[in-house]
């Protein structure tokens, strides 16, 4: 079905089709994929790809196709919901009006700020992708006026760390690899160049495609001529059809890239001219470089000292076509302690070969971006005083300049303390099932959440963490049940803006822009004084555009031109208009006197994982076997999607990928249960034998619960049966308080009868 241009809606009032670019919910990176709905009397009976959207261009994953089962699944909640706290674990919710939902929290927010002293009583804790991420800060900020907010993940460790590096060595968002998204035209844009070779680090992205970065993209660069290495423990799609794949050990990222700077140094493979005018520190990283010789590396990353070399004069020389290369870098190199390093060291490589800003390498978007950076502007409403109460404020001042957000791993110290020593009383879960997905130690979570006073969640299923911790249950719109604005960034930028456009009412659920906006309409009205109804607040924040909202639902999606490559000789990166970089220096800071002040080490080095034999040989010694985690599957998005009958038939459990030496090794063969296990937790997964992954290693999936299983205490839909977080220690994280071992931890594994018995 193909929707004419300048319109939205085609058919009769009960059969019609309705384009859209999809956002949220349910939860996704959202690359704002174009999809047509077709609704016939009230009801989604299908969804389709938009062929004229010119990012997906007709391409569906399959949790779009799935949605309409998504939609009509019969345990979603589609109404407010109350519970007595004392209640917690049972399943005694009472259907409530959003007035008495509203009610409730105004009682409770006065209830808890006058305990408390300050509006710092109020916690939310937010998720990740959808546009649930516009808003759970303004939740916090503009409605409650609470500087206490985070996503939490221990050690910030998901896309944050990689802008605020990004944003300290070149003064820019992070550098995205070149796809033509800048420009209208996209690959015809005659300025566009494809990589010569695209390095694909610690990422999945046809899987994931993360952080709003449609991953089939690669594809088309493959399709015209771009060759791939990837660097991963285990052999992906990708890793099947690259030049060359650096099957490293987890966790030694750093020490890899640092092998590969080594090479390009060493045989002066690195762009000159770059570099000097450009770039400051390269004789202190030249130096620190030297320590790591490639034979050196090859012991630290298990990656054979010559395919080092090879992959390190492929991305340096382009093979002498003349071409850039660029690196699509995954949140694996963020899910480690030292990821500071990690990620430094990697954009250390883009600069000093000239792949910066430049066609086929990594680029950076214009200056310009849209509520991205409204949304933790909203601060301005929490008072200086309660700025300075905020949880974690001594591990100032990194975090403030990173995101807005408190620093995760200081948040459950907070909620463990005595009822009379503690500031938060309430807790706001937005798209956040923290008990199996996001935190480490979910089993301290638990318990500590159970404290509060009163706690909201608003989701569109019953989680374990809304059946074991909330008192108020607010059901969440999906896609095709609300209105929208689509925001794409690609490093922090947006090069796209799209509608997202209702197509039908169901229960009575609302988007998260509602929500937020009836509620701050109610907590702090002067905040959203001068709009009337969402629909002005929508047309105020795409002003820049020139169109309303419902203009920019009958374009469908706009994507922006006028920008150029190489914007640090023109004077576009700086807020004063001069040329350079928008950093002290003016330059890239391959040394960084930031991080010198910060942790007094300006550069990368390897710094061994403390959960690793070099650094910990006595773990090592009883947990002998290194777990990485949380790789992606097109069924699920993290917590998501376990109930939906048709993704479950594909991943029906979860999976603990072993060799077939190490499956042997441990006496385990395909379709066994084992336990993996350490001194902080323990899980239940099913064995899969597969020789994509080094031997000595597992790698477990991750936010798992089983929706199908008993909801009410102790068991939580089996909420602590297989959730591999609980083996991962809170706070164990690196440099400027980044990383966290989430893919470089250490456990034993035993053979178990089944998911209960031993
Ligand atoms: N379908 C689906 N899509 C998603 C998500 C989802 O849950 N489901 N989650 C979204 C989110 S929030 C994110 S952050 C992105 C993340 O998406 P990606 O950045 O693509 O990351 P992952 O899929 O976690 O892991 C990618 C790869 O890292 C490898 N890896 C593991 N340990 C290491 C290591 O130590 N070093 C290196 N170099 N590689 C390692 C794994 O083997 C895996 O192949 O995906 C997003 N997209
Ligand atoms: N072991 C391990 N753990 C990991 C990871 C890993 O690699 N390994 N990856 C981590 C990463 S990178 C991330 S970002 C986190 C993600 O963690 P989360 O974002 O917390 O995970 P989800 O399960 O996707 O979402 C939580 C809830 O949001 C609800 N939801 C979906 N859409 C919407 C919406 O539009 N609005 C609202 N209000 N709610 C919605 C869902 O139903 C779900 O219950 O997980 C982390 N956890
Ligand atoms: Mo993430």
């Amino acid at each position: 079905m193909q929707i004419p241009e300048g319109e939205y809606r085609v058919g009769t009032d009960d059969d019609y089709y309705v384009r859209t670019n999809v956002w949220s919910a349910p939860g996704c990176h959202g690359a704002a994929c174009g999809a047509i709905l077709h609704v016939k009397d009230g009801k989604l009976v299908d969804i389709e790809g938009d062929e004229s959207n010119p990012i997906t261009n007709g391409r569906l994953c399959i949790k779009c196709l799935g949605i309409p089962e998504y939609q009509y699944h019969p345990d979603r909640i589609l109404y407010p919901m109350k519970r007595d706290p004392k209640d917690r674990g049972k399943n005694t919710w009472e259907r409530i009006t959003w007035d008495e939902a509203y009610d409730l929290i105004e009682e409770n927010y006065y209830k808890v700020r006058e305990k408390s002293g300050t509006n710092n009583a109020v916690l939310t804790l937010g998720g990740t992708g959808r546009e649930a991420t516009m808003f759970y800060p303004v939740i916090s900020f503009a409605d409650f006026r609470s500087a206490n907010v985070a996503a939490p993940i221990s050690g910030d460790s998901c896309y944050g760390p990689r802008c605020m590096i990004a944003s300290y060595m070149f003064g820019t968002g992070y550098p995205e690899v070149d796809s033509g998204m800048f420009f209208n035209k996209k690959y015809d844009d005659p300025r566009f160049e494809r990589s010569e070779y695209m390095i694909i680090w610690g990422s999945n992205p046809l899987v994931s495609n993360p952080a709003g970065y449609f991953g089939h993209q690669i594809i088309d660069m493959m399709k015209m001529g771009t060759k791939i290495i990837v660097v991963d423990p285990q052999i992906t799609w990708l890793g099947s059809r690259a030049e060359y794949v650096l099957q490293l050990r987890p966790g030694t990222d750093a020490a890899l890239a640092l092998g590969m700077l080594n090479v390009i140094i060493n045989e002066d493979l690195y762009d000159h001219d770059f570099v000097e005018k450009w770039c400051y520190g390269f004789d202190e990283l030249s130096e620190r470089v030297s320590e790591y010789p490639v034979e050196r590396v090859e012991e630290i990353t298990q990656v054979p000292a010559e395919l080092i070399r090879k992959a390190a004069r492929a991305y340096a020389t382009a093979d002498g076509t003349g071409r850039n290369c660029s690196i699509f870098m995954g949140v694996a190199m963020e899910m480690q302690v030292d990821c500071v390093s990690d990620i430094q060291a990697v954009l250390s490589l883009i600069a000093i070969c000239g792949n910066l800003d430049v066609p086929g390498g990594n680029v950076v978007g214009p200056r310009a971006s849209f509520t991205g950076a409204w949304r933790y502007e909203q601060i301005k409403w929490v008072s200086e005083e309660d700025k300075k109460g905020r949880i974690g404020e001594e591990r100032e001042p990194i975090e403030r300049n990173a995101l807005s957000n408190v620093q995760s791993d200081a948040i459950l110290p907070e909620l463990e303390l005595p009822d009379d020593e503690r500031t938060v009383r309430m807790i706001w879960f937005n798209s956040c099932n923290a008990l199996v997905c996001m935190p480490a130690e979910p089993q301290r979570w638990i318990e500590a959440c159970k404290k509060m006073d009163f706690n909201v969640v608003q989701d569109l299923f019953l989680t374990p963490t809304a059946m074991a911790l909330c008192d108020l249950f607010l059901p969440v719109a999906t896609f095709p049940e609300h209105d929208g604005i689509v925001q794409i960034h690609y490093g922090r930028h947006t090069p796209y803006l799209g509608a997202e456009v209702k197509a039908l009412d169901y229960g009575e659920t609302k988007s998260d822009l509602q929500v937020t906006f009836e509620l701050g309409k109610r907590l702090n009205p002067e905040a959203w004084a001068q709009f009337e109804t969402i629909e002005d607040f929508m047309d105020d924040q795409i002003a820049p555009t020139g169109l309303t909202f419902d203009e920019l639902r009958h374009e469908g999606i706009l994507s922006f031109d006028g920008w150029n490559y190489k914007k640090y000789e023109t004077g576009e990166m700086r807020a004063d208009g001069q040329v350079g970089f928008d950093t002290i220096t003016g330059m890239v800071e391959l040394y960084s006197m930031h991080f010198e002040q910060w942790c007094g080490e300006p550069l990368p080095k390897h710094e061994p994982s403390p959960f690793s034999e070099e650094a910990n040989p006595e773990m090592a010694a009883k947990y002998p076997i290194i777990l990485t985690t949380g790789g992606r599957k097109w069924t699920q998005f993290h917590s998501e999607w376990h109930q939906v009958e048709s993704m479950r038939q594909i991943d029906p459990w979860p999976v603990l990928t072993i060799n077939p030496e190490t499956a042997a090794e441990y006496g385990l063969s395909e379709k066994d249960w084992a336990e993996v296990y350490n001194d902080t937790g323990k899980a239940r997964l099913k064995v899969h034998v597969s020789t994509v992954i080094k031997p000595g290693m597992v790698h477990a999936t991750h936010g798992w619960w089983f929706p199908e299983q008993d909801g009410e205490a102790p068991n939580y839909f089996g909420a602590f049966k297989s959730n591999i977080n609980t083996l991962l220690p809170n706070d164990s994280i690196g440099r400027m308080y980044k990383g966290a071992p989430y893919k470089s931890n250490l456990c034993n594994i035993r053979r178990v009868r089944s998911l209960d018995e031993d």
